[in-house]
C-alpha cells in the first residue's frame, strides 16, 4: 500500500532569509524581500517552502540561537510582514514550513536570563547545569563549533551545557514544564496556519543517560559517557509531541538528525510510530571527509560509496518510513562544486546531479540558488567569512594548533557553510540584485554569469531543468511511489537505477564524470518501447537503448513499457 500523503508528493524549497532578498537596503535579506519573490518560486513550481529561522535572535549562529520564539527578528521585518508572507504563499498554493530550534535557545532568551540568576530560580531546570571547578568542566565533551561544550557561569559558580556555541545553551527536555512551553509555542505557529516544521538537531534532545545526575556530581565526580545522539528518551519526547501537537494538524515534519542510521531513521519515520514524517540524514554528506575526522579533513568522493550509501537508504526506508532527498542546505557547500564540475561542465553536471536526486524515492529539497547552479566561493581571507563554525575552526587550527593558513583556507573553500550563504544571485546589477546596500556577506563574484535573470531567459538553463523535474514528478506517480533498484552496481562512473510501478519502468542513467563512457543495459531489463522523459543534452538521440555512449556528465531518463 502506498499510503498517499501530500508531503510525499511535494518538492520543498529552502530559503535562508538573511541571504535571499533585501527589500530595504540594509544589506540583510528580509521577509518583504521574500514576498517580492514568491512569483519566482511559483514559476519554479515548488509546493512547500522551508523557511530557516526568522525569530528574534542575537545572530550568534544566524538565527539558530533564538531569544524569542514568538517574535520576528527586527532585521527580517514584523509579525505583520510574516502574516502577509504566509497569506501570499497560501494564495498561490505554496505551503510554509517553519524551522523549530528547540535543542537549545539563545542565552538571551528570557528563560536563560532567569535561569542563570540562581540555583533555585523557576527556570533553572529549563537548562542543564552541573557543578565543576573553575578550570575543570563536568565532562570532556567538545561542542560542534570547537571548544568545551560547557560554559562556566560565575553567578552560581556552575557550568551550563551547550553543544553548539556558548550563546546556545541546551534546553533540558527532561523537564515537563519546558516541554509544555515548547508545545504551546508550536501551537502558536500552527494555529497561525503554518504547514509544518523542520526540526533542528532533534535527535540531540535526549541526553540524560550520557550525563550523571546533578546529585551524583555533588557526591563525587562520576565518569560520564561520551556524548552520543539518539538518546533513550528521544522517541518518548517525539511521541508525546505528536500526541500533544502534531497529530492535531494536517502538517509535514522533517527532523534533522546528524549521525542517524537507516535503522534509527525507521524508528523516527515509520508511520505507525506517530513521530515524524521524514528525517535529514548525513551519511552521504560525510563521504568526502577522512574517516573519523572532521569535515575539514578532505578526501575525494568515491562514486562507489555514494551509489551504495544512497541505495542503502532507498531500500531500507522503501516500505517503512520515508526519505528526504537533498544535496544542499545552509550548512553544506554547493553540490555543483562539491560533487559536480563548477567549471567547463557546470550546467551539464548541475542538471545531472538534479536528475540523479529527483528521480529517487522520497521528498526532494531544493536549496536557494541550487536551481541556477550557484557555486562555492573563494574569498581571499578569513576576514571575508562570517560563519562562527569557520571562524572558530580557523582560530583553533591556525592560531592554536599551528596548521598552515593556506591549507585551512582550502578546507573552508571546500566545506565552509558560507559557501551556501552568499547572497542569492538575481541579476547582473550590482550585488546581483540582492541589495541596494552593502551585503552582510559578499556576493560570489561569478554572479554576472550565474543569476536568475539569465537562467529565465535561456530555455536550456538549469532553472528550466529543475522546473521540468518538478513537473514530471507531478505527472508520473511512479517517481513518487515506484520501487527503486540500483543497476550497474560496479560501474565506476555511471550511477544508474530503475523505478518500477505496475508494468511501468523508469531507467535513470547518469555519467557522474567528465570522461565519456559506455552504457550497457542489463539483460534482465526487457522492454518493448522506450520514451525519453528528460536529458541534459538537447541533442540526445539514441538508436539502440541497450547500449550507447554517454558524454561528459550526460544524464537521461527513459520510460520503458
Ligand atoms: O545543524 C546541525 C549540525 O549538525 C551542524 O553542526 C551541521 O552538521 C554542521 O554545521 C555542518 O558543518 C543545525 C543547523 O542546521 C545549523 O545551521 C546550526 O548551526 C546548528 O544546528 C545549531 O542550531
Ligand atoms: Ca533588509
Amino acid at each position: 500500500s502506498q499510503n498517499k500523503k501530500w508531503w510525499k508528493e511535494s518538492v520543498v524549497y529552502q530559503i535562508y532569509p538573511r541571504s535571499f532578498m533585501d527589500s530595504n537596503g540594509d544589506g540583510i535579506g528580509d521577509i518583504p524581500g521574500i514576498i517580492s519573490k514568491i512569483d519566482y518560486l511559483n514559476k519554479l513550481g515548488v509546493d512547500v517552502v522551508w523557511l530557516s529561522p526568522v525569530y528574534q535572535s542575537p545572530n550568534d549562529d544566524n538565527g539558530y540561537d533564538i531569544s524569542d520564539y514568538q517574535e520576528i527578528m527586527g532585521e527580517f521585518g514584523t509579525m505583520e510582514d510574516w502574516d502577509r508572507l504566509l497569506d501570499e504563499m497560501h494564495k498561490r498554493g505554496i505551503k510554509l514550513v517553519m524551522d523549530l530550534v528547540v535543542n537549545h535557545s539563545s542565552d538571551e532568551h528570557a528563560w536563560f536570563m532567569e535561569a542563570r540568576k540562581s540555583k533555585d530560580n523557576t527556570y533553572r531546570d529549563y537548562y542543564i547545569w552541573r557543578p565543576g571547578t573553575r578550570d575543570l568542566p563536568p565532562t570532556d565533551w567538545v561542542g560542534s563549533f570547537g571548544g568545551s561544550a560547557w560554559e562556566y557561569s560565575p553567578e552560581t559558580e556552575e557550568y551550563y551545557l551547550h553543544m553548539f556555541s556558548k550563546k546556545q545553551p541546551d534546553l533540558n527536555w527532561e523537564n515537563p514544564s519546558l516541554r509544555n512551553d515548547i508545545y504551546s509555542m508550536m501551537k502558536f505557529w500552527l494555529d497561525k496556519g503554518i504547514d509544518g516544521f523542520r526540526m533542528d538537531v532533534i535527535n540531540m534532545i535526549s541526553k540524560k543517560e550520557f550525563l550523571p545526575t546533578y546529585e551524583e556530581y555533588k557526591e563525587g565526580n562520576p565518569t560520564p559517557l561520551p556524548y552520543q545522539f539518539n538518546g533513550a528518551s528521544v522517541h518518548d519526547y517525539l511521541q508525546e509531541m505528536n500526541r500533544e501537537v502534531l497529530s492535531k494538524y494536517d502538517i509535514m515534519t522533517v527532523g534533522e538528525c546528524p549521525k542517524v542510521t537507516p535503522d534509527q531513521a525507521e524508528l523516527y519515520t515509520a508511520e505507525e510510530r506517530n513521530e515524524l514524517n521524514m528525517v535529514f540524514q548525513f551519511e552521504h554528506m560525510s563521504l568526502d571527509k577522512q574517516k573519523g575526522k572532521q569535515k575539514w579533513d578532505l578526501k575525494p568522493l568515491d562514486l562507489e560509496d555514494l551509489k551504495q550509501n544512497l541505495s542503502k537508504w532507498q531500500k531500507q526506508l522503501e516500505n517503512r518510513g520515508w526519505n528526504s532527498l537533498y544535496w544542499n542546505n545552509h550548512d553544506q557547500p554547493r553540490i555543483v562544486s562539491r560533487f559536480g564540475n563548477e567549471g567547463k561542465y557546470r550546467v551539464e553536471s548541475a542538471k545531472m546531479l538534479a536528475t540523479l536526486l529527483h528521480f529517487m524515492k522520497g521528498t526532494p529539497y531544493i536549496y536557494q540558488g541550487e536551481e541556477i547552479g550557484m557555486t562555492n566561493v573563494r574569498f581571499p581571507g578569513i576576514e571575508d567569512y562570517q560563519d562562527i563554525e569557520s571562524e572558530n575552526m580557523y582560530q583553533e587550527r591556525v592560531h592554536e594548533l599551528g596548521y598552515d593558513a593556506e591549507e585551512v583556507m582550502e578546507s573552508i573553500y571546500a566545506k565552509g557553510r558560507d559557501n551556501a550563504r552568499t547572497p542569492m544571485q538575481w541579476d547582473v546589477s550590482e550585488h546581483a540584485g540582492f541589495t541596494k546596500g552593502t551585503p552582510w556577506l559578499k556576493v560570489n563574484p561569478n554572479y554576472p554569469e550565474i543569476n536568475v535573470e539569465s537562467d529565465l531567459e535561456n530555455k536550456h538553463s538549469i532553472f528550466y531543468h529543475y522546473k521540468k523535474l518538478i513537473e514530471l514528478r507531478k505527472k508520473h506517480e511512479i517517481i513518487v511511489y515506484g520501487r527503486y533498484d540500483l543497476i550497474l552496481e560496479t560501474h565506476d562512473s555511471i550511477f544508474a537505477y530503475t523505478r518500477q510501478l505496475g508494468d511501468e519502468m523508469l531507467l535513470v542513467i547518469n555519467n557522474f564524470y567528465e570522461k565519456e563512457t559506455e552504457f550497457e543495459l542489463p539483460s534482465s531489463i526487457q522492454f518493448r518501447s522506450g520514451e525519453l522523459l528528460i536529458s541534459n543534452y538537447e541533442d540526445h538521440i539514441v538508436s539502440d537503448l541497450s547500449n550507447f555512449t554517454l558524454r561528459p556528465y550526460e544524464s537521461v531518463v527513459y520510460q520503458l513499457k
